[in-house]
This record gives C-alpha cells, sequence and structure tokens, in this order.
C-alpha cells in the first residue's frame, strides 16, 4: 500500500549558529529530515515551509520525490530564489531520506552506487598574517586534509572575512541585532593576495591543493589580474572572482587566465548556472543541495555540467547543516564529475544536535551506509538551544560605500 506523508515539522535551533530543519513524518512511521538554513535570513525559509509548503505535503505520496518537486516548484507561479529553493531544497531531501530509509538502502545507491570509493575535501585555513597563516595550513595539513582554502588579513584593514584573528574559529554569522560592519579596501587585497598566496605555495610544496575565495569582491578587470598573477602559486580553484550576476564578466576573465575559477554558491536553479556552464566559462560549479533545490535538482546541474567537463565542488561552510552534507556526499559518491567537497568542520555540539554517519579520514569524506541520508536529530538536545538573531556582516569601502559584498 502507498505511504502517505503525515506531518512536516519546521524545527529551528542554535546550537552555536541558526539551523533550520524539516522533519516529514510518513504514515508508516518513516522520518525523513532535510537542512532548510540561509544564513541571515531563516525565519523567511521557516515561514515558507510551515504556512506554505507543509499544508501541501500532508497526504502526498513521499515516494513520488521528482512529481513534488515539480508541484512545488512549478506549481508557485514565483519561480527560483534563494528562500523558495531552500524549502523545495528541505523537502527533496526529506524524501530521499525517507526513500531510502524504507527501501533499506543508502541514498547514493539509489542514484546508481558508487562511482568512487571517497570524496576529496577541501577545508579553510586563516591567519591574520603570514606566520599565522602557515600555522594554520600546517594544523590542517596534520588532520589530513590534503586541500585547504586559505584567507588572510590585509595590511591596513582591521578585520576581513572569514579570517579569524586570535584563537577562535570564525562563524560566518555573528549574533546581534544588526550584521557587523567592516571596512574593505580591494587595492590593498590584490597587493597583497598574491604575496601571501606564493608564501603558502612555497610553505606546502607543489602537491598540497590550495584554493583562494575572493568572496564576489572584484571586478572583472581586477579579477583577471588577480587570476593572471598567482598562475605560478598553481590554485585547484580562485573562487567567487566576480558577482556572478554579469555572467559574461566572466569570459573577461577567462580570457586572461588559466587559473581555475569556482562559483555558484549563490546560485539556487539550473538556469543560475546554465550560461556559466556551456559558455565553459568556469571549472567548478558551486551548487550547494540545500540552496539549489535538494539532491533531485543538484544532480541535473551536475549532469549539465558533466557535458562541458565542469566539475561540482559544493559550498559546505559551518551554515550548511550536516542534513545537506551527508546529501551532498551521497551525490558526490554517485556522481562521475563531482571534483570535491568544502568540508569547514562543525562545533562538537552541532555533531550532538545531528548524528552523523558521514565521516572523515585522510582529507576525504565518506557518506556512510546506512538507510537513507544518515544524519539524525536530536530533538531534545536541539530544543535547548533557541533561534537567536544572526547576521552575515556587510562591507564598506573607504568613502562608505557598499562593496559588492
Ligand atoms: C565559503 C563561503 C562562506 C559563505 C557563507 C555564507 O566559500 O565557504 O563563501 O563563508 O560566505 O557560508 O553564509
Ligand atoms: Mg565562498
Amino acid at each position: 500500500m502507498t505511504d502517505k506523508i503525515i506531518s512536516a515539522d519546521v524545527l529551528i535551533c542554535s546550537p552555536t549558529r541558526n539551523f533550520v530543519t524539516l522533519k516529514i513524518t510518513t504514515a508508516d512511521g518513516v522520518v525523513g529530515y532535510g537542512d532548510a538554513t540561509l544564513n541571515g535570513r531563516e525565519l523567511s525559509v521557516a515561514s515558507y515551509l510551515r504556512d506554505h509548503v507543509a499544508p501541501l505535503l500532508i497526504g502526498r505520496d513521499p515516494a513520488r520525490i521528482e512529481d513534488t518537486w515539480q508541484y512545488l516548484y512549478r506549481g508557485v507561479y514565483w519561480r527560483r530564489g534563494p528562500v523558495t529553493m531552500a524549502a523545495i531544497g528541505a523537502v527533496d531531501v526529506a524524501l530521499w531520506d525517507i526513500k531510502g530509509k524504507t527501501l533499506g538502502q543508502p541514498v547514493y545507491q539509489l542514484l546508481g552506487g558508487a562511482v568512487r570509493d571517497r570524496v576529496l575535501s577541501y577545508t579553510h585555513a586563516t591567519g591574520w598574517d603570514a606566520p599565522a597563516l602557515l600555522d594554520s595550513v600546517d594544523a590542517k595539513r596534520a588532520k589530513g586534509f590534503q586541500a585547504i582554502r586559505v584567507q588572510s588579513g590585509v595590511p591596513g584593514l582591521d578585520s576581513v572575512y572569514g579570517v579569524h584573528q586570535g584563537a577562535a574559529g570564525y562563524e560566518p554569522a555573528s549574533r546581534g541585532a544588526l550584521p557587523v560592519e567592516e571596512v574593505w579596501d580591494t587595492d590593498a587585497y590584490l597587493n597583497h593576495a598574491p604575496r601571501i598566496l606564493e608564501a603558502v605555495r612555497e610553505h606546502v610544496g607543489p602537491d598540497l591543493k590550495l584554493l583562494h575565495d575572493a568572496h564576489h569582491r572584484l571586478t572583472p578587470q581586477q579579477a583577471a589580474r588577480l587570476g593572471k598573477s598567482v598562475e605560478h602559486v598553481d590554485l585547484f580553484w580562485l573562487e567567487d572572482v566576480t558577482p556572478a550576476e554579469n555572467q559574461d564578466a566572466l569570459r573577461l576573465v577567462r580570457n586572461h587566465t588559466t587559473t581555475p575559477l569556482a562559483i555558484g554558491e549563490v546560485f539556487n536553479t539550473i538556469w543560475d548556472c546554465q550560461h556559466l556552464i556551456t559558455e565553459q566559462l568556469i571549472d567548478f560549479i558551486r551548487v550547494a543541495i540545500v540552496h539549489a533545490g535538494g539532491i533531485s535538482h543538484v544532480r541535473k546541474i551536475f549532469a549539465l555540467a558533466e557535458v562541458y567537463q565542469i566539475r561540482g565542488g559544493p559550498h559546505g561552510p559551518s551554515d550548511v547543516s550536516p542534513i545537506s552534507l551527508g546529501a551532498s556526499l551521497h551525490l558526490g559518491l554517485a556522481t562521475p564529475n563531482f571534483g570535491i567537497q568544502e568540508y569547514m568542520g562543525y562545533d562538537p555540539l552541532v555533531s550532538e544536535v545531528f548524528p552523523h554517519e558521514w565521516s572523515f579520514s585522510d582529507g576525504h569524506l565518506t557518506p556512510g551506509d546506512v538507510p537513507g541520508i544518515g544524519v539524525s536529530m536530536n530533538e531534545e538536545l536541539a530544543e535547548q538551544y533557541p533561534y537567536e538573531q544572526a547576521y552575515l556582516p556587510v562591507a564598506r569601502r573607504r568613502d562608505g560605500s557598499m562593496t559588492d559584498w
């Protein structure tokens, strides 16, 4: 007999940072979890799910994942956008979790089975100055990472997004009623970035994969100059060099440098990726399961990318929950052109709230072999950490005007 969805609950918690989770339960008692976290705009997705999506799910057959995706995407009239797609993504992942549990298979088996044994991952190293950054790189290497994203402070600036000063790690969002405001200076960054990247390459030798994120802050000309000036550093990728709304800008960058380019962590649909992929303007597409409509949709994006020899390199910082990371690893295991998974790591409390089967070893991640996605939720523990308002920082130039990000 066909199973039916009987409830869809939105759970919001803040174990060190905010997470929005969708829990779908079926009449047969199968429970699936999906991540719906949109950093700094969490409650908008929670409301979208609670007020507009959950009522539509009740009574539906949980096995009809693609039909439910189409129903929520095509049926809404107002398509695309981060809120809509995070909500659809949460439903999609929860339904894949249910399908896996119902059939007694890990999700990667349902996606065609493994094409690799493990998924290469990269983590973050940050340091305010060169010695601190090199120490951070060494510490990550000691943990087994073979690919590391390196970010540093910039002389003359008091703070830089993503770079911590002192012992504490950084969180992309900080708690409080207003975003933190930082001052940004692109010229200072462009003078410094090639030198610090060279210093890291010199320190680690030729084998370690090095990545760097420019956080959408450059003009096409500046991006081309940066890419060209670090070609000898042999980056695995240079990320988000320009705000990607104007996608033709990437052609200018591309025409001037062979440094591999990665873009897409803020994209939500295949239509946001189409031009960059089919024109071969990038090397890695960064869409995350949580923000781009779930496993079902990201699978299509990666299939399109495969035609053009572009690889997947999904977003995976601490604001992408362990549920999404697990989902991404199932896709990674089953997708030929999956390149690398970002893995910033989680506070131990986050892993207690979201116990997971996925694991890290020797620079690689594996999703585990239990039925479904393999990430559950300790709801009682989660309740002890209620939502707290938090925002990503904003940055202004020295003259007070806003930067692109
Ligand atoms: C990355 C990112 C993050 C994002 C953050 C936004 O590459 O990991 O750029 O640091 O900015 O996840 O919520
Ligand atoms: Mg990034």
